[in-house]
């Protein structure tokens, strides 16, 4: 059989990161058709046009289309497009706004089949002709009521998974994972060490089905790092994992095989690593292996919602993940979520007092965004305080609140972010970490419009009035 993957995309107004890396998922299932002898074409909307997709349909038995929530109406319209244009053969929908919202996802697409989770073994089934209504893990319509097949077990070990088979895009076209710590020519080989996540955030997108976390082994996770190199010449990698020190022996012994295996790379961790699952010796490492960059989630320096938001995390540890960071040379970026649910005024200030008592390299203040399968969506959703016209405004760089905040304004969360990012950004730090790594400095001025549009640093509004935290109010 012969399938298209289209993994769905749009430029938008609303500010958005403009980081662009070829989608492991569709990689991966295409490497499990193609390793069974199928055709496999990508089509990628971030780096790609949409008449593409029409020029690679002719042979084409199964559209497949990867959704993250923002672009579900842009999948919507090309499922439209691609039956207005006659296509005849069957489109299945896939990816994580599907695995959240698999019903709606099939009754608004007019798609023939949804795909819940993961889905190499799920095309598989479909390339062995198998109907798709006995396939586990789809969904789909049978007069007019939706139908959702048992959910598969996850029973293939990932050392076992084909590597995935990016050659379907343009590779050419993609850059790094990483705007400032590197040259801009510089494109990165994405690599995923680990499946699933042990934390349970509540603002984080999660797959339900895998709620065990799956490891592939430090072996095969140098042979990966090793073909790519070779095969395509990157020396720059970016480690993808949802969390890759949720199992810190784990992350200590892939760096130790790293500087075994002399593979002369650099690579960054932009996911938010736990930051009290890191000591000295895995800082070490991970420097000695070449790591140059790592980000950390913290979320919130309010004690109380970063307790509501599941996210457990002490200030000492994060303060000594900063610390040890800096000791070992990797640049470290603070993630903070500014208007969570359980957020104040105050809880904002608190927020951005963490510049000066955490002091990391740099920090990313974004908006609140209760996505389609985090705890947050089903908790909002429940209570009917969802406030959506379109996923399209489901950016953390955009400033709409898509919900009915018990406190907050729209106004007072953008304000927040906005002096957040300027205390952040107008500090001695900053100006150290740019005069010794010149090339951040260089991309801050060559990107300048893009952060300006992200950061909104340079909107000099009406400072909401965020009240103080009261001295005895300090020790939260
Ligand atoms: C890499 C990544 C990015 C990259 C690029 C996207 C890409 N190339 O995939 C960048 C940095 C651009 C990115 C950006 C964003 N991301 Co992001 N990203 C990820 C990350 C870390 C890894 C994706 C990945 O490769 N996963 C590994 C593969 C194996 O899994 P997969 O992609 O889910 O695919 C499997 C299944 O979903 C399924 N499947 C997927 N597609 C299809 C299609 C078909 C037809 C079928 C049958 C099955 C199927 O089978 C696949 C194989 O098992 C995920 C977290 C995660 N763990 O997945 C977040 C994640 C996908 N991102 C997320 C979000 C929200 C965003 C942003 C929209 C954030 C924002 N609001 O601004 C932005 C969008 C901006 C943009 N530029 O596009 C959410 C999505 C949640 C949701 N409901 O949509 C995730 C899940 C993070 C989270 N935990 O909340 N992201």
């Amino acid at each position: 059989m012969n399938f298209l993957f289209v993994f769905s995309y749009e430029e938008t107004n609303i500010s958005q990161i403009k980081v662009h890396t070829p989608p492991l998922g569709i990689g991966y299932m295409a490497a499990f058709l193609k390793r069974r002898g199928h055709g496999v074409r990508g089509v990628d909307l971030q780096v790609q046009k949409r008449s593409d997709v029409f020029d690679n349909l002719d042979g084409v038995d199964m559209v497949g289309i990867s959704i993250l929530t923002n672009y579900f109406e842009q999948a919507v319209d090309l499922v439209a497009e691609l039956r207005e244009k006659g296509f005849k053969g069957k489109i299945i929908l896939g990816g994580p706004h599907v695995t959240a919202l698999p019903e709606p996802s099939l009754r608004d697409s007019h798609a023939d089949f949804v795909c819940v989770s993961e889905g190499e073994e799920v095309m598989v089934d479909f390339a062995e002709g198998i109907p798709g209504k006995e396939i586990q893990g789809v969904g789909y319509l049978q007069d007019g009521h939706y139908r959702s097949n048992p959910l598969r077990p996850f029973s293939t070990p990932l050392d076992d998974y084909p590597f995935p088979a990016i050659e379907i895009f343009k590779l050419e076209r993609y850059g790094s994972y990483n705007m400032t710590l590197v040259p801009p020519s510089t494109r990165d080989g994405i690599i995923m060490t680990s499946r699933g996540c042990p934390f349970r955030c509540d603002f984080c997108y999660r797959d339900d089905v895998n709620k065990r976390m799956r490891l592939r082994s430090a072996e095969n996770i140098v042979d990966e790092i090793r073909q790519l190199k070779e095969r395509y010449g990157y020396r720059k990698f970016s480690f993808i994992d949802d969390c890759f020190n949720a199992n810190i022996k784990q992350a200590k012994r892939i760096c130790q095989h790293i500087i075994a295996a002399n593979l002369d790379i650099i690579f960054t961790l932009p996911n938010g690593m736990r930051a009290d699952l890191i000591d000295d010796e895995l800082a070490k490492l991970m420097h000695q292996a070449g790591c140059i960059g790592a980000n950390i989630g913290v979320e919130s320096w309010d004690t109380t919602v970063a307790e509501k938001m599941d996210k457990r995390l002490k200030k000492e540890a994060t303060i000594q993940a900063v610390k040890l960071f800096r000791k070992h040379n990797i640049i470290c970026t603070a993630y903070f979520i500014m208007g969570q649910y359980w957020d104040n005024k105050e809880s904002l200030k608190r927020n951005i007092e963490a510049v000066k008592e955490l002091n990391a390299d740099f920090f990313q203040f974004t908006n609140f965004v209760p996505v389609p399968g985090s705890p947050a969506y089903g908790y909002l959703h429940e209570k009917g305080l969802l406030d959506i016209k379109t996923f399209r405004e489901f950016s953390l760089f955009g400033s709409k609140l898509l919900f009915k905040h018990p406190e907050l304004s729209e106004e007072d969360i953008h304000a927040s972010i906005r002096i957040a990012n300027q205390k952040a950004a107008f500090r001695l730090r900053t100006l150290l970490v740019m005069l010794k790594r010149p090339i951040i400095l260089w991309n801050v001025l060559r990107n300048f419009g893009q952060i300006l549009s992200l950061t909104k640093i340079f909107e000099f509004g009406k400072a909401p009035d965020l009240v103080l935290p009261s001295p005895e109010n300090k020790k939260g």
